[in-house]
């Protein structure tokens, strides 16, 4: 029988207003208190299976539209680790091709539309993740997060982000919870620096990580050739410094991480290669001793070095195994609300 709570044809939601933060997660900022939401990951790290009960017989969904290591298998171990049911669906791979615009008429190779999709996949479950990037065809599409919107406005259920096209929350997260957990100073030097990859990549990690750095009392700088300012709703106080050198000066962590231009024509757009921007033992002998960073898949002699990513520096793999905190935290929080 139909009941007051069963699916409706294309149920309509709020878009994650603030009073109802932790019903849907897309932007780090969303945690509110910072201090409290790192010491609620200490918690977690500290007490992996001290809340089994929450999400049992609770069933995550996890959409990709894009590939992933890390995000997949982090966010499934969270999962359990809080008891709950696991499905994970590549869109791309398996499933109808969907159409993503309206008002087009559907006589391509895509049989099915994400308005239907969404609700249909928000009957299997009670929370969803998705990822999506953004796919460079339109900016406004992009920077109005079209794709994780709609999941929000259709799925009738909570939504976190595991990379729309603008921020990656999640991993900001594990960044932030590793700085918590390594730096040796009250304010850190933080320098966020591009670096060379031969593919076009999304600002969303980027943008994301500035966006955390902005919630704390960080110095932070930002490094990168002419031409790849990011959009400055998120660099916010960040100091731009177009000298890679100079900005290594005093750093206490590097975070490397590759993006294609955000301004106006050059949008998703690469407009440099050059090698000299790659992190190597020359530039981190500049720092404090800094440590490094990226948030993975990285390519190595591109980004980094073999020597600066494999020495007692470098922070990339306890920052990938933070991943599972940072999400079991954020998922703890969406399974509390239900
Ligand atoms: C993606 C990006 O730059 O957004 C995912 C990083 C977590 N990286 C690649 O596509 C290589
Ligand atoms: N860092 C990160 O999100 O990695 P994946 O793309 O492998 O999930």
């Amino acid at each position: 029988m139909l009941g007051k709570n069963s699916p409706t044809c294309h149920p309509e939601l709020d878009e994650g207003s603030k009073n109802e933060i932790m019903r849907h997660f897309t932007s780090i900022t969303q945690l509110g208190d910072l201090s409290k939401a790192l010491e609620a990951a200490k918690y977690v790290k500290e007490n992996p299976f001290a809340d089994q009960e929450l999400g049992r017989n609770k069933t995550l969904l996890m959409i990709f539209f894009n590939s992933s290591l890390r995000t997949r298998l982090s966010t499934q171990k969270a999962a359990m680790n809080l008891g709950m049911n696991v499905i994970v669906l590549d869109v791309n791979q398996g499933a109808w091709r969907l159409e993503t615009e309206r008002g087009v008429i559907m006589d391509s190779d895509r049989p099915e539309h994400l308005l239907e999709a969404i609700p249909v996949m928000g009957c299997y479950c009670d929370v969803i993740g998705v990822r999506a990037f953004a796919k460079f065809e339109n900016k406004e599409d992009d920077y109005n997060e079209v794709i994780i919107n709609q999941f929000i406005k259709y799925s009738g259920k909570p939504v976190f982000s595991m990379e729309a096209a603008t921020r990656h929350p999640l991993q900001t997260f594990a960044d932030l919870i590793t700085i918590e957990e390594y730096k040796k100073v009250e304010k850190p030097k933080i320098v966020m620096t591009w670096a060379p990859h031969p593919k076009a990549l999304p600002q969303a990690v980027p943008n994301s990580f500035a966006e955390g750095i902005n919630m704390t009392d960080y110095e932070f700088v930002i490094t990168h050739p002419r031409g790849y300012e990011l959009d400055p709703a998120f660099t916010g106080r960040a100091r731009i410094e177009y000298d890679q050198r100079k900005a290594f000066e005093g750093a206490d962590f590097i975070y490397a991480k590759n993006w294609s231009a955000y301004s106006g024509d050059n949008y998703g757009k690469i407009l440099c290669t050059d090698r000299d921007w790659t992190v190597d033992a020359e530039k981190m002998a500049l720092t404090n001793n800094a440590y490094f960073m990226h948030c993975l898949p990285v390519r190595r002699n591109m980004i980094v070095t073999d020597e600066v990513i494999e020495s007692p520096q470098s922070l990339v793999i306890p920052e990938a195994a933070n991943r599972v905190v940072s999400a079991q935290t954020i998922l703890k929080e969406i399974l509390g609300g239900l």
